[in-house]
């Protein structure tokens, strides 16, 4: 396998010896360039994602069917802000500041993840997203809490104790919906019928069409392969569709007593590289989004900006 080709070779022998010891690597630490390169895009599509995350479910804040759930989803969907900057944070320790990120992801050039480009139609998809995209979050979350990159590391122990909450309170509402009118339960169905598929593919491509896993396994970046956590995430998860009698639609889902696994069927690439190339359904829809925000928030940057000037001024006249 290549490795990034301009490192000192000693050094670089050094840092691959320090993560066979399992040792965790610093913001000061040595580090080849190439394994800086793949956490600034890795940690920064996460942060985008947590951001533009914020969208499908914000969208029902106002419609939330009493003040109990509003109150909820809204502490949710402020949770999702509040990891995105976290980890944007942990970013920034890698020498590229805030701005630039948010360039990547305003001009396309940085990836957000793909299910955030499906529309939230119904109440039930709430109960959905927490239940299913939570819960794959979670999966690839717990792995990525073991990830070599301290500041990352430790950022995701604490956003998967928020994130189990986030499944708790989605898959709750299924529960009740479940067992609801027939009108309720025919809404849960729907919901998990058009957000199953999307949600095996936010751990990205099989693992033999994925060209950064190797990378990022040798430098125990990533700790399992995404076929591997995509397939823990279907044995999670069909137990707890079947205990409030939900169904997937997969009409190829067998259990393997054998390995134990669920089975499932072929997943839809052409779809999954659509919605990845920016030809989703809501792709267009919520850049639009984050963009506007990010113009209605200028002013509040260029403040910042002035006060902080203003501040600096006083304590150099301080100092003089
Ligand atoms: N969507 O070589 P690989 C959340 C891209 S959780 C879009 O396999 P890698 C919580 C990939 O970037 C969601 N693009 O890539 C929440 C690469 O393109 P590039 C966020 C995808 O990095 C819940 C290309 O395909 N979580 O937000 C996707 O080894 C509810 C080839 O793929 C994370 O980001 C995808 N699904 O593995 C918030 C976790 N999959 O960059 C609000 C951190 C692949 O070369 C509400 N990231 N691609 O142009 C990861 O674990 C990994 O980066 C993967 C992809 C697993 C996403």
């Amino acid at each position: 396998m290549t490795v990034s080709t301009a490192d000192d070779p000693i050094k670089l022998a050094e840092f691959e010896a320090r993560l066979e010891r399992g040792e965790t690597i610093e913001p000061k630490d040595w580090m080849p360039e190439k394994y800086r390169k793949q956490l600034i895009r890795m940690m920064s599509q996460h942060a985008h994602s947590e951001i533009v995350g914020m969208l499908p479910e914000g969208n029902w804040i106002t419609r939330a069917p009493s003040l109990r759930r509003k109150m909820v989803l809204l502490a949710k969907v402020q949770d999702e802000g509040g990891h995105g900057l976290y980890i944007y944070c942990g970013t920034e320790t890698l020498g590229i500041d805030r701005e630039e990120l948010v360039e990547q992801l305003l001009t396309g050039k940085a990836k957000y993840s793909s299910i955030f480009n499906y529309p939230t139609l119904t109440w039930a998809d709430i109960g959905v997203i927490g239940w299913l995209v939570d819960g794959a979050a979670i999966v690839n979350q717990t792995m990525l809490a073991k990830t070599s990159y301290g500041p990352y590391a430790r950022a995701m122990i604490r956003i998967c104790k928020e994130e189990n909450f986030h499944k708790r309170q989605g898959y709750e509402i299924c529960t009740v919906m479940a067992k609801g009118t027939p009108a309720q339960r025919a809404m849960v169905q729907d919901a998990v019928n058009r957000w199953w598929w999307p949600s095996l593919m936010m751990f990205g491509p099989s693992d033999g069409t994925s060209p950064n896993s190797a990378e990022l396994l040798r430098w125990r970046v990533k700790r399992e392969t995404n076929d591997a956590l995509r397939q823990r995430f279907v044995n999670l998860t069909i137990p707890q569709a079947q205990a409030i009698g939900l169904t997937v639609p997969d009409p190829d889902l067998r259990y393997n007593a054998e390995t134990e696994n669920w089975e499932f069927g072929a997943i839809d690439w052409a779809e999954f590289q659509a919605v990845i190339s920016g030809n989703g359904p809501c792709n267009r829809e919520r850049m639009a989004a984050r963009r506007k925000a990010h113009d209605d928030g200028a002013w509040v940057r260029e403040a910042a900006e002035a006060h902080a000037a203003k501040q600096a001024a006083r304590s150099r006249e301080h100092a003089a």
